[in-house]
């Protein structure tokens, strides 16, 4: 696995109703996210923040909020992404809302199609983001990501790896799962989606939970983790726009970041929802950028 990271920063907020994720790439650069990776040997580019579109702040037309923005913006983050991969980077997505991980996993699914790897996401997230526009209680499409990546979304945001899905629902695991919509959870079902909501890991523990998530990965995985902030309780990462009570702490999220990094196998990843409008001096950037260290394997006693 290559060791130079490529952070590409997506600075917008199209896909959410809540303002201020587009200011997440610069709260993780200023939390210290460069200074801490190069701190564990990487080599780290900084490739800047990408542009686009401005917000809009428009209601949703056909159930879809800014979808010709959304768009643009996913054009913007897959060329990004793929020219990382291409180059043999790890890409590291700082968003910026979570429907940029429609481009972002699409040119990382199509880079393993090419390379004849196989692709497991992980997805840690208080939501599962698997509305459509035709369920969507909202209709912003940052609820929508993992709908779009199997081939279900909006027609503009579907195909994108080359494939009518960039993944099948056997190669997404969900972690931290807390809030699904009354529809949501009829396509979770239909769809088979394997979700470790947050009873399981208080049944299990986070320990059981990871084992049971990474038992079949191996040496030929790629495994991308997309990082929504919103995944940890909010009184431990307050800087979110649709914050849900009841997330997994700080130890635990740190197991399961410092179980994935044991894999080895984290060949990309997202990190997104970072809200610092709405943070308390930059705290949920400063924790993105702990556990960040930690999938990218700092730990306690080693080095
Ligand atoms: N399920 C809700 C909706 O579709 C909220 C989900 C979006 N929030 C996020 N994404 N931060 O995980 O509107
Ligand atoms: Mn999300
Ligand atoms: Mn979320
Ligand atoms: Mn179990």
């Amino acid at each position: 696995m290559s060791r130079t990271v490529s952070l590409i920063g997506a600075p917008t907020d199209v896909g959410a109703s809540v303002r201020g994720a587009g200011m997440g790439p610069d709260a993780l650069r200023v939390a210290g996210l460069i200074e801490a990776l190069r701190s564990h040997r990487l080599d780290v580019m900084d490739r800047g923040n990408l542009s686009g579109p401005p917000n809009p702040w428009k209601a949703p037309e056909g159930g879809a909020r800014h979808l010709d923005e959304v768009v643009a913006w996913n054009r913007a983050v897959y060329g990004a992404v793929d020219q990382a991969l291409t180059d043999g980077h790890v890409p590291l997505l700082m968003g910026g809302d979570h429907c940029l991980a429609i481009g972002s996993i699409s040119a990382v699914a199509r880079h393993c199609r090419a390379t004849g790897k196989s692709l497991r996401v992980v997805w840690l997230d208080a939501h599962t983001d698997v509305n459509t526009e035709a369920i969507s209680p909202s209709g912003n499409l940052h609820g929508m990501p993992v709908a779009c990546l199997l081939g279900h979304g909006p027609k503009p945001l579907v195909g994108w790896s080359g494939e009518p899905a960039a993944v099948a629902p056997d190669q997404i695991d969900f972690i931290g799962i807390r809030s699904v919509d009354a529809d949501e959870k009829q396509a979770i079902r239909q769809l088979g989606l394997s979700v470790y909501d947050m009873r399981h890991i208080d049944e299990h523990g986070m320990r059981h939970t990871m084992t049971e998530l990474l038992a079949d990965v191996d040496d030929n995985t790629h495994l991308h983790v997309s990082f929504d902030l919103d995944c940890l309780d909010p009184m431990e990462a307050p800087g979110v726009g649709t914050g849900v009570r009841g997330g997994p702490t700080y130890r635990e999220m740190q197991l399961c970041m410092e179980m994935i990094a044991d894999t080895g196998c984290m060949g990309s990843l997202d990190v997104v929802e970072i809200n610092p409008a709405l943070d308390v001096r930059n705290r949920t950037a400063e924790l993105a950028v702990d556990f960040i260290q930690s999938l990218f394997g700092a730990s306690t006693l080693a080095r």
